[in-house]
């Protein structure tokens, strides 16, 4: 069974029963499943109106909030291909996104208006765009009233188990962003093995504080929790204290986060005061766990992280169990249906036990490929169909597996994908900057931080303000410089190309 047509099987089994509840500060609104089911078929039925077909992209611009599940959840079921896009975007991310997917219709928050009217030529390649005032849902109820679930309740949930349904964008060490596509099968195949992994319950309680425009809060927790039949209380921005207090007044057993969230939940005033005894499961993803924060958890909460392994193309691969040892340092061993290989980066020839090298995998899980981009899709697999994650890994004799690396330019911050070309490209814009190297450096809050280091054009006076202020008009802000370092030269080998490393060995360590 798909994960669409379980989650409908869910929602005649448990109608009366709680999906989803979303928090605000000025109060709860309660979804059941029955309620789900109606308002995603009256959703379907206002988005045929607007035209969408099989195979369309429906972009999702949107905050988190209750209309983005009913419009992710109707486009799937539509056939179409749900596009969710991260609401911090400036217009010149966007506009790029937009263009390449093709959209025909965007739905965006009416806060973000004026960056979309600031588009030169306006809003590219959709066909529309649909204002929604998220503060409340009564918007998004008048706008989908005028449909009857029963127009669209007869048609049958997608089989294609190879068609698109979901486009993640992903960076990269070169190009512009690439769109992964994401099949039916690909989120059947994650969803179940994690479902059997994790044991899901129906009475599971998930506490979902992450953002929904990602794999991690998309499909490893919001489906996870509906696959299961299981209760979601979404709250719209993470706080620390919020979520702790929520976590224990809703008596919550799942918490899904990523090493910086748990950093700050360990340093909330009195952490250790709240009694989490009835929490199960408590997960941590989407960047390396660091061995003193997986220790400092445990002695704070009582409870020892589940640190798993995942990609946006892959969904989840690799996770330390549910029962068992969760070992520090370690994302565990292979989730079912996933199969994992360790090989020699030039030859691609598989490693014994304890030998370090790339990371390759195979599974239904595995995403078809990137949108529009054969070339890119091709280099991305091995000619026997291994996917190459650009992660540097070891398998120890016992089945586990501990990442020791990236075999690609990439920095991890507060679990976001940065990559330094694409900030690169952008420092490159400003007429001031002559040359430019972009590196990650460790930063005990997010992970790793960005850190720029320019040479500026002699008889220019260029200020870190301004290189900021560049930065913002361009880049979504988790890709911003946090430090800005001057400098007359920059490393370079033989070929001409900046030698991070180096710079990094060199200036990470200092304040
Ligand atoms: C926010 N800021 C960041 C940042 N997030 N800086 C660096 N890296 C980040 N990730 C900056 C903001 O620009 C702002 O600065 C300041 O920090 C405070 O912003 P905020 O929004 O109030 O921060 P906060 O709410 O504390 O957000 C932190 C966070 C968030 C950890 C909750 O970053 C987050 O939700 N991360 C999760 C990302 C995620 O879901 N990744 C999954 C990818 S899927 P200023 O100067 O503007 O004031 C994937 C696959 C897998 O990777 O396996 O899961």
């Amino acid at each position: 069974m798909t994960f669409l047509q379980r989650l409908r099987t869910n929602c005649s089994k448990y109608t009366a029963k709680t999906a989803l509840e979303f928090v605000r500060d000025d109060g709860v609104t309660a979804v059941t499943y029955q309620q789900l089911e109606d308002t995603t078929l009256r959703t379907m039925g206002y988005l045929r109106a607007k035209g969408v077909r099989e195979g369309d992209r429906v972009a999702l611009q949107l905050p988190k909030c209750l209309p983005f599940v009913y419009l992710h959840l109707a486009t799937m079921r539509l056939g179409a291909i749900s596009l969710p896009l991260n609401p911090g975007y400036p217009a010149h991310e966007l506009s790029y996104f937009l263009q390449d997917a093709e959209a025909r219709l965007l739905f965006a928050d009416t806060e973000i208006r004026p960056t979309l009217t600031a588009l030169p030529g306006g809003v590219p390649a959709v066909d529309e765009t649909v204002f929604l005032d998220t503060h409340s849902d009564e918007w998004f109820h008048a706008l989908i009233a005028g449909h009857n679930p029963a127009e669209c309740a007869g048609l049958a949930v997608p089989q294609d188990l190879t068609a698109t349904c979901l486009m993640i964008y992903t960076s990269g060490t070169t190009g512009r962003p690439k769109g992964a596509e994401l099949t039916h099968g690909n989120l059947t195949a994650n969803i179940t093995a994690l479902h059997q992994a994790w044991q899901w319950q129906a009475d599971d309680v998930l506490l979902h504080i992450l953002p929904l425009f990602h794999v991690h809060g998309l499909l490893v927790a919001l489906h996870g929790a509906l696959n299961a039949g299981a209760m979601t209380i979404l709250l719209p921005r993470f706080d620390p204290e919020k979520a702790l207090q929520t976590l224990c007044a809703r008596k919550c057993t799942i918490l899904m986060g990523v090493p910086a969230i748990h950093r700050r939940l360990i340093n909330t005033p009195d952490a250790s005061a709240y009694d989490l005894s009835h929490v199960r499961l408590i997960t941590s993803g989407s960047d390396r766990l660091p061995d003193d924060l997986f220790r400092k958890f445990t002695t704070t909460f009582g409870h020892v992280l589940l640190e798993r392994y995942g990609m946006s193309e892959t969904g989840m691969l690799i996770s330390n169990p549910l029962h068992g040892e969760r070992r520090v340092g370690s994302v565990g061993r292979p989730l079912p249906g996933v199969a994992v290989r360790i090989v020699q980066p030039e030859t691609e020839e598989p490693l014994p036990d304890g030998h370090i090298g790339e990371v390759q995998v195979r599974g239904d899980n595995i995403f078809k490929g990137y949108w529009r981009q054969p070339e890119k899709t091709a280099a991305a697999f091995t000619p026997d169909g291994w996917f190459r994650t650009g992660d540097v890994g070891l398998r120890e004799p016992d089945g586990y597996f501990t990442l020791k690396g990236r075999s690609r330019d990439l920095i991890i911050s507060g679990g976001y994908n940065v990559y330094p070309s694409e900030v690169e490209l952008v420092l490159a814009e400003h007429p001031a900057v002559q040359a430019s190297a972009v590196i990650g450096c460790p930063d005990s809050d997010w992970g790793e931080i960005v850190v720029a280091i320019i040479i500026p054009h002699p008889q220019t006076h260029l200020t870190r303000e301004a290189i900021t202020t560049h930065c913002r008009a361009y880049l979504v802000n988790y890709k911003v410089p946090r430090r800005i370092i001057f400098v007359e030269d920059l490393p370079r080998n033989s070929l001409g190309k900046i030698q991070r490393a180096k710079l990094q060995h060199e200036l990470c360590s200092q304040p």
